[in-house]
């Protein structure tokens, strides 16, 4: 019985925590009209950024919802921006899988498989990055451009794409980046608060 008080809570502590990672911020708003310029599945609406302490989230809004049999998503990002290659990275949303592959110059070099999810609510792909994978975020401006293809695994023949030409630019100082310190802080902070309150009302 006693436990319920203070699982609540922690609930009530955390939620704004778990909140966080989707506070979506929209790139390139407000939108110019980009529906109805490719196939449905693969034409790229709305598009989002969010980040979290472990990873930044990229959001593309469909026209329709998505089809791995037939079309390839892909989501392009320079970063840092600049530097020595103008794509760095590309996360990748197909038949074959869920991944993400780093530009060496030459050839995509395979890196990690990725979480991508369907949110079928927002006919939207959420692409997941952990931080630690791109060399951390805060540090740099990021570019970012969405392209989509036609046909599985394939990286030829554009369905889509967005912005048209060029790429979104996330402001480094625009980051909500909470830095990893912060976390374990958290959570002393909350083991303490919930020791205090059980000693409080439970005092033993
Ligand atoms: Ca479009
Ligand atoms: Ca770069």
């Amino acid at each position: 019985m006693r436990a319920w008080p203070v699982f609540l809570l922690a609930l009530l502590l955390l939620a704004p925590a778990v909140q966080a990672q989707t506070e979506w911020v929209q790139l390139d708003d407000p939108p110019p009209v980009r529906q109805g310029d490719g196939p449905a599945p693969a034409d790229a609406v709305d598009l989002y950024y969010a980040t979290n302490a472990t990873h930044f989230f990229f959001r593309q809004d469909l026209a329709a919802m998505p089809e791995v049999d037939n079309y390839t998503y892909v989501v392009y990002m320079d970063k840092p921006q600049g530097g020595d290659y103008e794509e760095d990275y590309r996360l990748v949303h197909s038949q074959s899988g869920s991944y993400m592959e780093q530009w060496n110059g030459t050839d995509w070099v395979y890196v990690q498989d990725i979480v991508v999810t369907v949110d079928s609510g927002n006919v939207s792909l959420i692409f997941e990055v952990p931080v630690d994978s791109i060399g951390g975020i805060g540090d740099s401006n990021v570019g970012v451009w969405f392209e989509n293809y036609q046909g599985a695994d394939s990286f030829t023949g554009q369905a889509d794409r967005a912005p048209k030409g060029g790429r979104f630019t996330i402001q480094r100082r625009a980051i909500p980046n909470l830095p990893l310190i912060v976390l374990p802080a958290f959570a002393g902070g909350l083991v303490g608060g919930i020791l205090l309150l059980r000693k409080k009302f439970f005092p033993l």
